[in-house]
C-alpha cells in the first residue's frame, strides 16, 4: 500500500518542453472519435490524449464487423474512420492552454500528408503531432514505414516547413537490421518522439472455420497481449539506437502496472493503451497508475528516471 503522507514519490515524464503527470494516454483509435470520446478521455486519469488519426476529409472506414476482442487481444480493420481535420483542430482549439494533448494525423498519399501538416503549421494549435505512418488496413495503401526510402524522403520534405513539435507513429519491426536502418534514418531528423508500436499488420483469427472482421478477407491489425513482446522489443530497440532529444512513447500490450513498467524499463517516455481501453473503458487508466506506483514503492523507485531505459541483461 502507499502510504498518505510524505510520499515523494512521482510518476511525472515529459517530451521537450511539455510536462505530463503521468505517462498515460490512449493509443490512437481508441477512445478518440470525437468530442464525446476525447471528452471521456479527458474526464480520466489518463495525463493526455491523442486524436483518431486525422485525414484531409471525413471518412466512414471499413464495412462492418470490423473490430473484434478476443481472449489475447483484438483485431480491427477499422479503414481510418474519423471526423476529417478541420473537425479535430476546432476540438482542439477549445481546450485550455495548459492542456498539451496530441493530433494524429496521416494523409492517403504524399501530397495529401503535406497538405495536412501544412494546415496544421498554420493553425492555432500547440501540442504534439503524431504523424501515423503504420495504419495497416486501407485497402491498396502500403504502411509506408516498411518502405524505407520513402519515409526518408517523406521526412525530409516535412522537415523543411514543419516546425512544430512532430514525432512519427511506427509499425513494429522484426529483424536487426531493419532497427538499424530505420533508427539511422530517423536520427537525421528533429523528430520529438517516435511511437512503438502500431497493431501488427494484417493478422487473421479465425473462430468457427470463418474469419470474424469482415474487411480484406478477415486480415487485420493485432493488438493486445498477443503483441506485447514486440512492442517491447522495438520500444528498447530504439531507444537504445535514436539520439537521445527523440523520445520513446510504448505501445502494446499494456492492460496493468507490470506492463507499463516493462515499456518504461524498455525506454519509453509515455506509454499508450489501445485494446485494454477499448476494453475496459477509461477506468483502465486508475487502476494501471495504481499499480505503476505500488512497484515504484515496493521497488524503491522516487520517479521514472529512476528506472526508465534501466533494462538488465544477462552478463
Ligand atoms: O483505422 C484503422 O484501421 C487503424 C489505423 Br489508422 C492504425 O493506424 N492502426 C490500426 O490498427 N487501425
Amino acid at each position: 500500500m502507499l502510504r498518505k503522507g510524505g510520499n515523494m514519490l512521482s510518476t511525472k515524464t515529459s517530451i521537450r518542453n511539455f510536462e505530463f503527470d503521468n505517462p498515460f494516454m490512449n493509443a490512437s483509435g481508441v477512445m478518440c472519435y470525437d468530442r464525446n470520446e476525447l471528452t471521456q478521455m479527458m474526464d480520466s486519469v489518463a495525463a493526455t490524449f491523442v486524436t483518431k488519426t486525422a485525414t484531409l476529409e471525413e471518412r466512414a472506414g471499413n464495412p462492418l464487423p470490423r473490430y473484434k476482442s478476443t481472449e489475447l487481444g483484438s483485431i480491427n480493420s477499422m479503414g481510418l474512420p474519423n471526423m476529417g481535420i478541420e473537425y479535430y483542430l476546432e476540438f482542439l482549439e477549445t481546450l485550455p492552454e495548459d492542456m498539451t494533448v496530441f493530433l494524429s494525423t496521416t494523409g492517403l498519399s504524399k501530397n495529401e500528408i503535406h497538405t495536412l501538416l501544412k494546415r496544421i503549421k498554420e493553425s492555432n494549435f500547440n501540442g504534439l503531432v503524431e504523424l501515423n505512418l503504420s495504419c495497416p488496413n486501407v485497402v491498396g495503401k502500403p504502411q509506408l514505414a516498411y518502405d524505407f526510402e520513402a519515409t526518408d524522403t517523406i521526412l525530409s520534405e516535412v522537415f523543411e516547413y514543419f516546425d512544430k513539435p512532430l514525432g512519427i507513429k511506427l509499425p513494429p519491426y522484426f529483424d536487426m537490421v531493419h532497427f538499424d536502418m530505420a533508427a539511422a534514418i530517423f536520427n537525421k531528423y528533429d523528430l520529438a518522439f517516435v511511437n512503438c508500436v502500431n497493431s501488427i499488420g494484417n493478422g487473421l483469427v479465425i473462430e468457427d472455420e470463418s474469419v470474424v472482421i469482415k474487411p480484406k478477407a478477415g486480415f487485420g491489425g493485432i493488438g493486445g497481449d498477443y503483441i506485447k513482446p514486440t512492442a517491447l522489443a522495438n520500444v528498447n530497440a530504439f531507444y537504445k539506437r535514436l539520439k537521445p532529444s527523440i523520445k520513446i512513447i510504448g505501445t502494446g500490450g499494456v492492460k496493468s502496472g507490470v506492463d507499463a513498467f516493462q515499456h518504461i524499463l524498455c525506454g519509453a517516455t509515455m506509454v499508450q493503451i489501445g485494446t485494454a481501453l477499448q476494453e475496459e473503458g477509461t477506468a483502465i487508466f486508475e487502476k494501471v497508475l495504481t499499480e505503476l506506483k505500488e512497484i515504484m514503492h515496493d521497488k524503491g523507485y522516487k520517479s521514472l528516471d529512476d528506472f526508465r531505459g534501466k533494462l538488465k541483461v544477462i552478463e
